[in-house]
C-alpha cells in the first residue's frame, strides 16, 4: 500500500515527479472505482505549478485538475501524469486535447493505459501534436498503484484478495492483531482500499459489519455469505446508511433479520454458493477490487475458497501472524484447507513487520 507522506528523495528528476503523481494519486484511495487512480503534477522551471488527481468516476481525469492549477504557466511545461493520458470521450473529453491546448512541452507518463479505447492511442495523439514524450517513469509503482484496475479491465474480473490472522501454531485465528483495525492499521487501510468484502456469515454473528477507521474512508461493499444456516440470519452493527450497501449471497431460502434499522438487505439465492457468481457480480457493478476476508469460524466461505484457489480466482493473499499459540480460550482452530492438495508460492513478498504482528502480502 502506497500512501502519502512517502515521497522522501529531493533530488528532483523524473523519479520525484512521478512519486508526487503517484501519492497524490492515492488521495482517492476506494473512491474511483471503475476507474483507475491517476496523479499529476505540472512542472515548469524546476518548479511544480500544478497538481491533480482523479478523484471519482464521472468527475474530470487528474490532467484536468493539474491544469487548471497551473493555469498560464502550463504553457512551455512538462506534465507527469502516473497513468497514460486517454484519448477518448469516456464520462469526461480526452486529456490529450486538454495537455495540447494548455501547450504543454513534454509529457512523461508512469505507464500505458491498459484500457484497449486508450492503450498507445493517447501517447500517440501527444507525439502526433509535436510533444516531446517519454513513458515507463516508475512503472512498477505505477502498476502496483492500480493492480485490481489493470486486473479488472485485462480479465474482466475483480481483483480478489485473499486475507487472514494466523497462530504461530497455523491456526485461522477469529481475532485481528493489536491496532490493526484502527486508524493507519492495515486491516482499517484494507477496508478503505477494496470495493467490496465477501464475510461469512458466522463471523458476521460475532463480529459487528467491519469498517474502516481511516478518515473519511469509503467503506467497502459488505457481500456476505450464508450456507446451511437457519433462517433468519441477523447481522449486526448496520446503519441505516450502510445497509445499502450490504448484499447476502445463499444456497437456499433464507430471512435476513434486521437490526437496529435495517431493512431490505437484498438476497441472492445462488443455490450453491459459488465465488464465480459472487465476483460476477462485483465486476457488474463496477467493482476493481474484492476482499475475502476469513475470520475464524468461515464455514460459509470454504467452498468459495477452495474454488478460488482451483480456478485461480484469487489473486493476493494477505497473512496477518499473530506471536500467539492459541490454546482452548474460545479461539477457532481451524486449519485453512488442508484438503486441498495444490501447492502455490507466493511472488513478490511483501511483509510489513511491527512489535505486534508480522503483515505478509505476497501475489498468487
Ligand atoms: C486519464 N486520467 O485521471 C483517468 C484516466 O469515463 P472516463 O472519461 O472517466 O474514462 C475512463 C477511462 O479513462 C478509464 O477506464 C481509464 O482508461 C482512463 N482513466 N485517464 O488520462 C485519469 N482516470
Ligand atoms: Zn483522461
Amino acid at each position: 500500500r502506497i500512501r502519502c507522506g512517502q515521497v522522501q528523495n529531493n533530488d528532483k528528476d523524473d523519479g520525484f515527479y512521478m512519486r508526487r503523481c503517484v501519492e497524490l494519486a492515492t488521495k482517492a484511495v476506494g473512491s474511483t472505482s471503475p476507474n483507475p487512480m491517476v496523479g499529476c503534477v505540472i512542472v515548469k522551471d524546476g518548479k511544480i505549478v500544478g497538481e491533480g488527481f482523479h478523484p471519482k468516476a464521472g468527475q474530470p481525469h487528474a490532467e484536468v485538475f493539474a491544469l487548471r492549477d497551473a493555469g498560464e504557466l502550463a504553457d512551455g511545461a512538462t506534465a507527469y501524469v502516473s497513468l497514460e493520458p486517454c484519448n477518448h470521450y469516456g464520462r469526461t473529453p480526452p486529456c490529450t486535447e486538454a495537455l495540447i491546448k494548455a501547450k504543454v512541452k513534454k509529457v512523461v507518463v508512469g505507464m500505458l493505459d491498459p484500457n484497449p479505447i486508450v492503450n498507445s492511442k493517447g501517447l500517440e495523439r501527444l507525439r502526433d501534436a509535436g510533444i516531446d514524450v517519454t513513458v515507463g517513469v516508475e512503472d512498477e509503482l505505477c502498476k502496483r498503484l492500480n493492480e485490481a484496475f489493470i486486473h479488472r479491465i485485462v480479465t474482466g474480473k475483480p481483483f480478489a484478495t485473499l486475507r487472514y490472522t494466523l497462530s504461530v501454531n497455523g491456526h485461522v485465528l477469529d481475532q485481528l492483531g493489536e491496532g490493526v483495525a484502527e486508524s493507519g492499521g492495515y486491516y482499517s487501510q484494507l477496508l478503505q482500499e477494496y470495493d467490496a468484502i465477501i464475510l461469512s456469515a458466522s463471523s458476521t454473528k460475532k463480529y459487528s459489519i467491519p469498517a474502516s477507521q481511516e478518515p473519511d474512508a469509503n467503506q467497502p461493499f459488505r457481500i456476505i455469505t450464508v450456507s446451511n444456516h437457519a433462517s433468519p440470519i441477523r447481522i449486526p452493527g448496520l446503519s441505516e446508511e450502510s445497509s445499502s450497501k450490504v448484499i447476502v449471497f445463499t444456497d437456499g431460502e433464507i430471512t435476513v433479520e434486521p437490526d437496529m434499522g435495517t431493512k431490505g438487505i437484498e438476497t441472492v439465492n445462488l443455490h450453491q454458493l459459488n465465488l464465480k457468481a459472487v465476483l460476477d457480480y462485483c465486476y457488474s457493478h463496477g467493482f476493481c477490487s474484492v476482499l475475502v476476508d476469513l475470520r475464524g469460524n468461515y464455514g460459509d466461505l470454504e467452498m468459495l475458497l477452495k474454488e478460488g484457489i482451483e480456478q485461480n480466482l484469487l489473486q493476493k493473499i494477505v497473512v496477518e501472524v499473530l506471536p500467539v499459540w492459541n490454546g482452548s480460550d474460545g479461539s477457532n482452530p481451524h486449519t485453512l484447507l488442508n484438503s486441498l492438495g495444490k501447492r502455490l508460492i507466493l511472488k513478490n513478498l511483501q511483509p510489513k513487520m511491527s512489535s505486534q504482528s508480522i503483515v505478509l502480502e505476497g501475489y498468487l
